[in-house]
């Protein structure tokens, strides 16, 4: 208990601070259950701070990110209200350690969601569906980690930006992608590297956090996870994702 909220503040003081620190696991040694302990009480800190929680984020969702990576385990993680970039605001390269970014989309439920759900009753409470980038910083030198090093680290959240909502009436199981730098093009994708279909990354989200005890919410915001590899980001990038019919998000990294 105790070496848990040892980990928990050294990752979350990490994150605060934007100061790299060594892996907490390198050899696997913890158990997923104490790596997802040491997030929770990462995160409560930052809640105790005054930030609120607005939803969940998905990671190793797609197979360039597996690969990316090294690992094949499906993670989730929580997302605060000081994680939230506004859409077309300049964010502050002082906030991270080494921030990289990819392409999602993300969800808005109108109704809670918990538990083993199918495909169709995810979708029936999902008010909205969007565009989205997300900014991962690992809190770990050089961005190397174990699995449940990046579990206690809470899946490299760090910021996520949202564009335009739209209808999830219309399907959005295949819908192609651009991430932008600069106005080129750096990743070329399609929602359907999310599991075959984004809505299964919601499905699983439902049920890893029905299992933690926090069923998701109405209003809560689920990123579906990557669909191409992450890219770095550097000062002064104007950054972006295209997506076929849904529009576009974008930042200004300063
Ligand atoms: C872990 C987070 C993975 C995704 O979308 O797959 C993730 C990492 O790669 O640092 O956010
Ligand atoms: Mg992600």
């Amino acid at each position: 208990m105790n070496r848990i909220s040892e980990f928990a503040t050294l990752l979350d003081e990490a994150a605060r601070d934007a100061r790299p620190v060594a892996q907490i696991d390198p050899d696997g040694r913890l158990s997923l259950d104490d790596a997802y302990a040491i997030q929770k009480a990462s995160i409560e800190r930052r809640l105790a701070r005054g930030e609120r929680r607005v939803g969940v984020k998905m990671g190793f969702t797609s197979r360039a990110k597996m690969l990316q990576m090294g690992i094949s385990d499906l993670i989730w993680g929580r997302l605060t209200s000081g994680m939230r970039v506004e859409e077309g605001a300049p964010v502050d390269f002082g906030r991270f350690v080494h921030p990289r970014m990819e392409p999602e989309i993300a969800f808005v439920l109108g109704k809670p969601l918990a538990g083993d759900v199918s495909a169709a009753e995810a979708l029936a409470c999902v008010e909205a569906v969007a565009p989205a980038l997300e900014i991962i910083d690992s809190r770990y030198r050089d961005f190397k980690f174990s699995l449940t090093d990046v579990v206690a680290d809470n899946a490299s959240s760090s910021g996520f930006v949202i564009g335009p909502w739209s209808d999830p009436r219309h399907d959005f199981g295949n819908l192609g992608l651009t991430m932008n730098i600069d106005g080129r093009a750096v990743q070329v994708g399609s929602t359907a590297a999310i599991l075959g279909h984004p809505l299964r990354s919601l499905v699983a989200a439902a049920r890893l956090a029905a299992e933690a005890g926090e069923p998701l919410q109405a209003g809560w915001v689920v990123m579906a996870g990557g669909a191409t590899p992450a890219e770095w980001i550097r000062p002064g990038n104007a950054v972006s994702i295209e997506m076929e019919r849904l529009g576009s998000a974008a930042f200004q990294m300063q």
